[in-house]
């Protein structure tokens, strides 16, 4: 196992008592217990508190627009199949702005590792109602409460036969550590959703909120069988069972497509007679 120390220690601009802190703690964990070093992997994000993330790791790192960052962490792990590629991002930016690349990441299977920050609510931008927000949650854009019923991202995920997918609480470090390990380790894409408390703004889905509900799943519960998935998945409410939900094996993008086995393609000497071929075509 690597020191943490490695991935560096910086100042962040995050509030005392949000779960970024543990989450970020918990992945340098993670990262030290698969023998990753910094130059080895590539964290991306998109906008938001916890797109902010690779800002305080030391690694390779692409933070672009709201929602945006599963595109470019896909054609990352493609173009360098031997790089670990992460993305960190919140429940807005996974779910709302960036919901349509979620589902085509989960269609894709490229072999990456999503964290999702989920704290119920629009952190960055001062406590609007996100996907997950609960229905009837008051905000101070929705005075009145959400009327949107909340999106359940596990239930998506499974229903779409995700590689990995699987749910941790902030609050319970050491079982997250366990779960970016195991996220990490299982080729195609793997998706952990993590509970955090986001104290300044969501006032509802407090740390002692998620303590008192985060239970582990039933160590009887077998990943590999999606209609027991499927059924862990659509609980939350009094209990919301942490822990690996689902895992499927089907092969990876990298794997699957001929061009793409035949190795990265930065290694490969490109054909320059047939590349001018098609030049002489466009003069
Ligand atoms: C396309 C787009 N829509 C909206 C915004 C404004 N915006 C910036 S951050 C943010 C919310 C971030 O919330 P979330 O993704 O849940 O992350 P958190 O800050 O809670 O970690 C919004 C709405 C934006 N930057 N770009
Ligand atoms: S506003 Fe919320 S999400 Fe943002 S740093 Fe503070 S506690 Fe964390």
């Amino acid at each position: 196992m690597l020191n943490t120390d490695i991935y560096g220690e910086f100042e962040t601009a995050w509030c005392p008592g949000c779960g970024d802190h543990a989450i970020l703690k918990s992945l340098k964990q993670a990262l030290a217990i698969l023998e990753i070093e910094p130059h080895q992997y590539v964290h991306c994000s998109g906008i938001g508190q916890a797109a902010k993330t690779p800002h305080y790791l030391r690694c390779n790192c692409f933070n672009g627009l709201h929602g945006r960052s599963l595109p470019p962490a896909q054609a990352i792990k493609l173009a360098n199949p031997d790089a670990t590629v992460l993305v960190s991002s919140g429940d807005g930016c996974s779910y709302g702005e960036g919901g349509n690349h979620f589902l085509a990441a989960i269609r894709r299977n490229v072999d990456i590792t999503v964290i999702v920050h989920d704290n119920q609510i629009y952190g960055l931008t001062k406590g609007q109602a996100s996907p997950t927000t609960s229905e009837g949650s008051k905000t101070k854009s929705q005075p009145w409460g959400v009327t949107n019923q909340p999106f359940n991202p596990m239930a998506v995920a499974v229903a779409m036969r995700a590689n990995f997918v699987a749910r941790s609480f902030s609050g319970m470090m050491e079982h997250l550590t366990d779960m970016i390990v195991q996220a990490v380790r299982h080729p195609g894409f793997s998706l952990v959703d993590v509970l955090q408390p986001c104290v300044s703004f969501n006032k509802i889905n407090t740390f002692s909120w998620y303590k008192e509900r985060c239970k582990p799943i039933d160590p009887a519960h077998d990943p590999t069988n999606w209609e027991a998935a499927m059924q862990v998945a659509s609980v939350f409410g009094q209990t919301i069972p942490v822990g690996v939900i689902y895992k499927n094996d089907r092969p990876p993008l990298g794997a699957r497509y001929k061009t793409l086995a035949a190795g990265p393609l930065h290694e490969r000497t490109p054909n320059l007679a047939a590349v001018e071929r098609i030049m002489q075509t466009f003069a």
